[in-house]
């Protein structure tokens, strides 16, 4: 039982909060016995499960055989053919959702623009066409480095429509970064703008597809949306303005019949070391997978308003502001800038002024807005949500109880919704009519996962042990493989654990069945032969009623080990050396001597990356006072190192 691999979990969270009974009775699932049948037919007879859901799609040519292989290799829905982007549009135009919003887009300076399924279905045939006439074909690589406007997620159903496959770069990447992912994918258009817009700066995107472009050869043609109107170089016969090629473009244009399996993107996912890997998604399987998910999780109905804050440069962004909420015919919220521009209350003013009634955010934007304070969403009227979601990282349990508190008006249910962009869509989750939700745990798996958590032998382990979390059975949307190097993706997730798909995440179980992860495994910290998710500590600091947010890390100790190390936030720029005596208490006495922090050290703000993950391994040099070596490329802000290495005592 005691295994020198498991993770001691220490934070003990007893809080349960029960669907109210209104949501329940409209829910899309609405009781523990739907949930229990449909989870059980998906483990036994994933075939005939997927089968049935996939009936929901639309198809030009039904599949031979829906789940063909074993994990890694399955294939889904062989023999069937469909297309992403008619599935988006197309199909919805035959009923009343032709003049529904799709789209809902603001920028940042305050301008609006609402595409209705028509006209996203006119903007995409459009831009299908103009690819075309640029010499796209099927299975060309398309590089999209775009602001957050409409035109993003035209161009990704434009590729979608004629097979070619789009590759995503989040618009804070640097020149370099846009390089190696174009020479990766060997892409041979890019589609950018000028700029966009981002806390009142411009941020210039034009430029660095400039520089990009020395380095990657592969590149042809580049395609300029005009959004800030800021000055541009056209380099002759490479460069073409978007509103010049579209002026002239057809809007009829068929979708191409594609296999289940054409590959529909790729999206570059930072790995610890090395190069960063290329996910690949291919076309039924993931569109299945976050058409259903959207279904179960955001309980999505016609009349929703729905907003998913993330960048579409994430994973979060192309399955559930795009393709899942897409193919259910959902309207969606889509918001160009910075939740603090002009001011802290823009979130707060946008669910009032769309009415959002569906909200879907990261904890480290939540604790953001627990620093600024309540008086910015005291000034909105918030009472059109009505479910919450929040997805990205472990949320501590104080920011849970005031996103349901100050938010959601202990009103509406929080989905905590733990994914990753290998796994393409939600795994596991509460479902919002149906579960009794715990602050800070993702609940239990979703229809078709089944996850378990395990020693490092792969033994299964008992209730609140904590391990590593794996899965034990293919999924529809699951990746298929990294893009060209299909021996890394072996290697990387099905290596470690004998059968298993390897997230690299630790987890435990409690004795409902409710699965807790503890955060990266990477992050562990080992005081005394005691494994400690850092994640936990970082969550008793965080209940301290001064702590905005923190990062915990392990520093070689001559006794111990390991000895912790606390980087804390403060919601009010006022720590002491009492402060810190008082906050080592606080967490001992939260959870035990065990986790007795060795060290606390106010900073300013944390290393994170682009999408708002607390960089831990570059704390652990600072910590242990040494010079990194670590890839700093995902890093948002890199003045925070400097400042924290300058406040080492
Ligand atoms: C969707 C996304 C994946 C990693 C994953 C976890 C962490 C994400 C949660 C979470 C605890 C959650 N894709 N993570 N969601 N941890 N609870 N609800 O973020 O590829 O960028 O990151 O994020 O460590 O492995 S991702």
């Amino acid at each position: 039982m005691s295994n020198s691999s498991n993770i001691e979990s220490i934070l003990s969270e007893t809080r349960s909060f029960p669907p109210p009974a209104t949501f329940t009775a409209q829910a899309n699932i609405g009781s523990e016995e739907q949930y229990e049948q449909l989870w059980h037919m998906a483990k036994d007879d994933p075939s005939k499960f997927w089968g049935e859901m996939a009936e929901n799609l639309t198809w030009f040519q039904r599949w031979d055989t829906v789940m063909d292989g074993d994990m890694p290799n399955t294939k889904w829905f062989t023999g069937g053919k469909l297309n992403v982007s008619y599935n988006c549009i197309d199909r919805h135009l035959e009923t009343e959702r032709r003049n529904k919003a799709a789209i809902i887009w603001e920028g940042e300076p305050g301008d609006t623009r609402v595409l209705r399924y028509q006209d996203l279905h006119r903007e995409v045939c459009k831009f299908a066409n103009v690819l075309k006439s640029l010499g796209i074909e099927t299975g060309d690589r398309v590089t999209l480095y775009m602001p957050m406007i409409p035109e993003l997620t035209i161009a990704m159903l434009a590729c979608a429509r004629i097979g070619a496959v789009h590759s995503i770069i989040f618009g804070g990447f640097s020149a370099d970064a846009v390089a190696d992912r174009n020479n990766d994918a060997q892409a041979k258009l890019v589609i950018t703008a000028d700029g966009g817009w981002r806390r009142g700066k411009e941020i210039p995107l034009k430029i660095a597809v400039d520089a990009s472009l020395e380095k990657s050869p592969s590149v042809e043609k580049v395609v300029v949306v005009r959004r800030t109107g800021g000055d541009v170089d056209m380099v002759p016969d490479r460069d073409l303005w978007w509103h010049d090629l579209m002026a002239d473009a057809s809007a009829e244009c068929d979708a191409v019949e594609l296999d289940s399996e054409h590959p529909l993107f790729i999206l570059y996912t930072s790995g610890s070391t090395g190069k960063p890997k290329g996910v690949l998604h291919t076309s039924a399987g993931y569109l299945l997978g976050t058409m259903m998910t959207s279904q179960w999780v955001f309980d999505l109905k016609e009349e929703d308003t729905y907003w998913c804050t993330a960048d579409i440069g994430w994973i979060t962004g192309h399955s559930y502001i795009c393709y899942g909420p897409l193919a259910n015919g959902a309207s969606i919220v889509m918001y160009e800038g910075a939740p603090n521009w002009p001011d802290e209350g823009r979130f707060w003013e946008l669910i009032e002024k769309y009415q959002v009634s569906i909200f879907y955010t990261a904890p480290t934007a939540i604790r953001a807005f627990i620093k600024w304070g309540n008086e910015w969403p005291e000034k909105h009227d918030l009472s059109s949500l009505r479910l919450l979601g929040t997805v990205g990282e472990p949320i501590n349990p104080e920011a849970w109880m005031w996103y349901h508190e100050v938010i959601g008006q202990e009103r509406c249910p929080i989905v905590d919704t733990w994914w990753q962009t290998e796994t393409g869509g939600i795994m596991i989750s509460p479902l919002p009519g149906v579960t009794a939700t715990k602050p800070g745990s993702c609940s239990r798996p979703l229809p078709g996962v089944v996850p378990d958590i395990v020693t490092e032998k792969g033994e299964s382990l008992e209730a609140n042990q904590g391990g590593l979390l794996v899965m034990r059975q293919p999924w529809p949307h699951m990746l298929r493989t990294l893009y060209g190097d299909h021996d890394r993706f072996l290697e990387t997730y099905f290596s470690t654990i004998e059968g298993c798909y390897f997230a690299g995440d630790g987890a435990r179980r409690d004795a409902d069945g409710y699965i807790w992860v503890m955060g990266r495994v990477d992050d562990v910290i080992n005081v005394s032969g005691h494994r400690l998710s850092t994640m936990e500590v970082e969550s008793a600091l965080v209940a301290h009623e001064r702590v905005a947010e923190a990062a915990v890390v392990g520093f070689p100790h001559e006794i111990k080990g390991e000895g912790i190390c606390c980087f804390v936030t403060l919601k009010h720029d006022d720590g002491t050396e009492d402060l810190k005596a008082e906050l080592i208490r606080h967490v001992r006495h939260q959870i035990g001597a065990l986790a007795t922090p060795d060290q606390i050290r106010f900073a300013a703000s944390l290393p994170k990356t682009r999408s708002g993950k607390i960089m831990r391994r570059l704390l652990r040099d600072i910590a242990a006072g040494r010079e990194s070596t670590q890839d700093t490329s995902t890093l948002e802000d890199f003045n925070i190192l400097a400042k924290l290495r300058n406040d080492e005592e």
